[in-house]
């Protein structure tokens, strides 16, 4: 056992709000039949067994019955806040439910089910994780359960352990295969349920069911802490331009709130700039323009928010990646040697996207086509899109100096917050809300319920208000292209341009880029008055109209 830092030992006897329908007896209020968000009639003819079904919620006054049952769970793709959390208030429902009922977590990710890698978790080790952040009690893994093969090997242990639900705590990926599990097992009539949970620190698995993503309050607080350090010794130093990548495979709420929570000179918004049809050039003349604007006052520093996806939503970028994505998804491309793959690449994109590919920079063309995740994507966080805007900018303020429209010195320092931010002990919110996604996960198996995703809402309200239920994962799908096919996937929430928290962003960020008008958030606290340690995100509060 590693020895705690003080923070550790009197985290460890927070005790998570949980909203009040979940603290007695359930009763289960079920409402009307639902429909998948896009392409229903093939959804419906992919999930004969889990389409349709209602949306659930928790209310009070339910019979207090003894269900017993054992459950098992996995953690699965990027590690966010709170993780432990949900396994404590699962853990705590089960034993709620009948004292006997076992817990078993299925080791380093989905790969545990099919290799039957598991440990039964007791009180003394859930007692060790509650409220620390990371997903070490178990670990995690990004492997794929979309093989029939493996949903037989999972089935395997969950019988013979007696496990009658599994619970898959993962993001929109991990959440749809969850999904065609619960329905394969449902079709094959093997009596086991499977309930997903909203995991990713990115904040894009969100839609009109779910409000947040577990992790996204704590990372963004986290990163926010972190640039208002910065800003604070940019206008100390007055010397620097701070170039500041956030983490975020695709969508930029986490740059976004960051930016609402600090109010930087520049945050770039993918979404935006993708609906723009904006050009990586059309990018670097904003940044510059603000240098040189913010020079003109003698304020040669400034900091620039940039989320990790931008490189993927710039228009022609991403007509070249998609074809990349067809490209390399072949059995063919994929027996290719890594050292031949760029010249294959080269040999089979059509004419137009070679010449965006020829155009990169050679460490970022080689970066796209080289470097996949198991889900075929790529691999954003390896792409250092923060030196190569700053390297842009220092290009073209050079030619504008020369033109005479740029007067100052520009030097550059470039971060990159993620992995920082993604094993936070979690905030009081992160903390609350994912004991309460565990618990209540519990009730939506006592329920009977498979294929429902575990979700809790009015969230900008006190603890006690929330909103407790489920929701049919096949209801917040569509049919989208991966690796080259059409697939059943949850639609992945962007931001959206027209949304309240985008809205104000735009309705600031002039004056932002020009005056210096830093906020420091601070770090995080886990006591004191609740207006500073109980906050939710800015996003979430613009949202609701708070
Ligand atoms: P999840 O969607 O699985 O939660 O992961 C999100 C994320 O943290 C992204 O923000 C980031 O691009 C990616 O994981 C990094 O992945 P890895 O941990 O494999 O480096």
């Amino acid at each position: 056992m590693s020895e705690k830092s003080q923070l550790q030992i009197a985290r460890a006897a927070y005790q998570p709000k949980l909203p009040k329908a979940l603290k007695g007896a359930v009763r289960t209020v079920e409402g009307k039949a639902t429909q998948s968000v896009g392409n229903q009639e093939d959804i419906k003819a992919l999930f004969p067994n889990t389409y349709g079904m209602p949306v659930v919620e928790f209310a009070e006054g339910g019979k207090a019955e003894r269900k017993s049952f054992n459950v098992g769970i996995i953690l699965s793709g990027g590690q966010a806040p709170g993780g432990h959390n949900v396994i404590s208030g699962l853990y705590d429902g089960v034993k709620a439910l009948d004292p006997a009922n076992k817990l078993y977590g299925f080791l380093m990710g989905p790969g545990g089910l099919v290799d039957h890698k598991y440990v039964e978790f007791n009180d003394k080790l859930i007692d060790e994780y509650r409220n620390t952040g990371g997903f070490d009690i178990i670990g995690s893994g990004r492997t794929k359960l979309e093989e029939v093969e493996q949903f037989e090997k999972g089935r395997e242990i969950l019988d013979k352990l007696g496990i009658k639900a599994l619970v898959i705590i993962g993001g929109d990926d991990s959440n749809t295969n969850a999904c065609v599990l619960a329905e394969y097992y449902a079709a094959k009539k093997y009596g086991i349920q499977v309930i997903g949970c909203p995991k990713t620190i990115d904040g894009d698995l969100k839609n009109d069911q779910i409000e947040t993503s577990f992790g996204f309050d704590t990372a963004t607080k986290t990163y926010s802490e972190l640039i208002g350090n910065i800003e604070r010794d940019c206008n100390s130093a007055r010397k620097y331009w701070h170039f500041i990548k956030l983490m975020g495979r695709s969508a930029s709420h986490i740059a976004l709130e960051c930016a609402l929570q600090t109010q930087p000179n520049v945050c770039l918004i993918s979404e935006e700039i993708e609906a723009k049809s904006q050009s990586l050039d059309d990018i670097v003349d904003y940044i510059a323009s603000i240098v040189a604007t913010r020079a003109q006052k003698g304020d040669n520093f400034g900091t620039v928010l940039i989320p990790e996806g931008l490189i993927e939503f710039i228009p022609a970028i991403k007509k070249l990646i998609s074809e990349l994505n067809d490209t390399l998804a072949t059995d063919e491309a994929k027996s290719i040697a890594r050292e031949n793959q760029i010249e294959y690449v080269k040999a089979h994109l059509s004419a137009v996207n070679l010449a965006t590919f020829n155009s990169l920079p050679e460490d970022v063309a080689s970066q796209l086509a080289l470097d996949r995740d198991p889900h075929g994507n790529v691999q954003v966080s390896l792409i250092e899109t923060e030196k190569l805007l700053s390297r842009m900018v220092e290009r073209r303020l050079k030619t504008m100096k020369a033109e005479g429209k740029y007067v100052g010195k520009f030097s550059a320092q470039h971060h990159f917050f993620g992995y920082e931010g993604r094993c936070a002990a979690p905030s009081n919110f992160d903390a609350d809300y994912c004991y309460s996604l565990g618990y209540n996960a519990s009730r939506l198996i006592a329920a009977g319920k498979t294929g429902y995703m575990s979700v809790i809402k009015n969230t900008t309200a006190p603890a006690a208000e929330w909103i407790a239920g489920g929701v049919p994962i096949t209801m917040m799908m569509n049919l989208e292209r991966r690796n080259g096919k059409m697939k059943p996937v949850i639609r992945k929430a962007l931001v959206e341009l027209d949304g309240a928290p985008f809205r104000y962003f735009a309705s600031k960020r002039e004056k932002w880029a020009l005056g210096t008008e830093y906020v420091y958030p601070g770090s995080i606290q886990y006591w004191g008055p609740s207006e500073v340690c109980d906050q939710p995100t800015a996003t979430i509060k613009l949202e609701h109209g708070k």
